[in-house]
């Protein structure tokens, strides 16, 4: 049975619960999936990861097994599409956006450990030249979904090529038997199912960073593609939520591209005063915190507001800037909750 919250299922659009993620790791059944095609099915012993494009100096073909054979790195990292949270543009701040866009609401996040090859392994194997500028994993999947990153990015250790999930074999809706993790950067960029890497001197342009995962709008009149997902907070009860009176925790997570999470307020009148919540251990850079708060409430209807604020001084704004295909939300939430006895 899918226990994952359906958007849609051809192709397969699921939000993670959650209120059922009990501890720090996401379960990889309740994993979030952001699919444009359906998974492709790939032979893992014929599979073959091509490395090409003008900045490379010895094109070539790896197979599984000698992408397992190169140095393996394991990390904990959170991955969150950047259209999460989009169904809030038109519910807080009172404008629509593009209605052929999925209506994410808070789910599509999840916080997984990750273990494959940090992308700079296969990067020097290839002898990627000096005037490299943008490098490009593809997807096998129909649409070929591709998006380059600069070379700076690439080259951080920690942007790997996983081949295992929670340690084990990439679901195949995850991106079995290959996929990019770009941690901190916009999900598209951890592109499933990757058949090819693309290496340029020149600045890559494709429809997955001017058409789309770009902003667009009044407010945006250079159309920006967009990079980094910005610092959020997320109650983990389900929207809405039904709760019983007593004493109880209220939990939820935490997340910035640019630093450990440093505190999580949270405030149950509307934003006038303001408490620190409990933050969990582990809490570490770009995996997302597990923060939480005792409450005993009476009967009636509330709502949880958190925001969130990392060590290098971010914090979650009061609204975002609108944009035509609702990226990137990250302004504070009031999350509706019902006590009754
Ligand atoms: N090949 C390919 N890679 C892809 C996608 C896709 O549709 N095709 N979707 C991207 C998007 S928009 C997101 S948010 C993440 C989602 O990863 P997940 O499905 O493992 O949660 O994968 C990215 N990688
Ligand atoms: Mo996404």
């Amino acid at each position: 049975m899918e226990r994952r919250i359906v958007v849609s299922v051809d192709p397969p659009n699921y939000e993670s619960r959650l209120d059922q993620v009990a501890g720090w790791i996401t379960p990889s059944n309740l994993h979030f999936v952001r699919s444009q095609h359906i998974a492709p099915a790939i032979d893992p012993d014929t599979y073959r990861l091509s490395i090409e494009g003008d900045a490379v100096g010895t094109p070539m073909q790896l197979s599984l097994a000698d992408l397992k054979r190169l140095p393996s790195r394991s990390q904990i990292n959170w991955l969150e599409c950047a259209g999460n949270s989009r169904v809030q543009y038109e519910r807080v701040q009172g404008k629509p956006v593009d209605p052929a866009q999925l209506p994410w609401g808070q789910g599509a996040v999840s916080n997984s450990e990750w273990t494959g090859v940090s992308l700079s392994e296969v990067l020097n194997l290839a002898d990627i030249k000096p005037n490299a500028v943008d490098v490009m994993p593809e997807g096998l999947d129909d649409g070929k979904i591709a998006r380059p990153m600069p070379i700076d990015i690439a080259r951080r250790p920690e942007t790997m090529l996983a081949y295992a999930m929670n340690g084990d074999p990439l679901p195949a809706d995850n991106g079995f038997p290959v996929r990019a993790i770009v941690p901190g950067w916009i999900g598209t960029n951890s592109i499933k199912w990757v058949g090819r890497i693309v290496v340029s001197s020149q600045p890559i342009k494709v429809k997955w960073n001017t058409a789309s995962y770009a902003l667009h709008g009044p407010d945006f009149p250079d159309d920006p593609a967009l990079t980094f997902q910005p610092i959020k907070s997320v109650v983990a009860l389900p929207w809405e939520a039904a709760l019983s009176t007593g004493q109880q925790t209220v939990r939820g997570f935490a997340w910035s591209p640019h630093g450990r999470i440093a505190r999580v307020e949270y405030s149950l009148d509307g934003g006038r005063s303001w408490t620190t919540a409990r933050l969990l251990e582990p809490n570490q850079p770009m995996a997302w915190v597990r923060w939480e708060f005792s409450w005993d409430p009476q009967p009636g209807s509330y709502e949880i507001t958190t925001r969130a604020t990392d060590d290098q001084g971010n914090s979650q704004p009061d609204s975002v800037l609108w944009n035509t295909l609702g990226y990137v939300y990250n302004a504070i939430v009031a999350h509706p909750v019902t006590v009754t006895k």
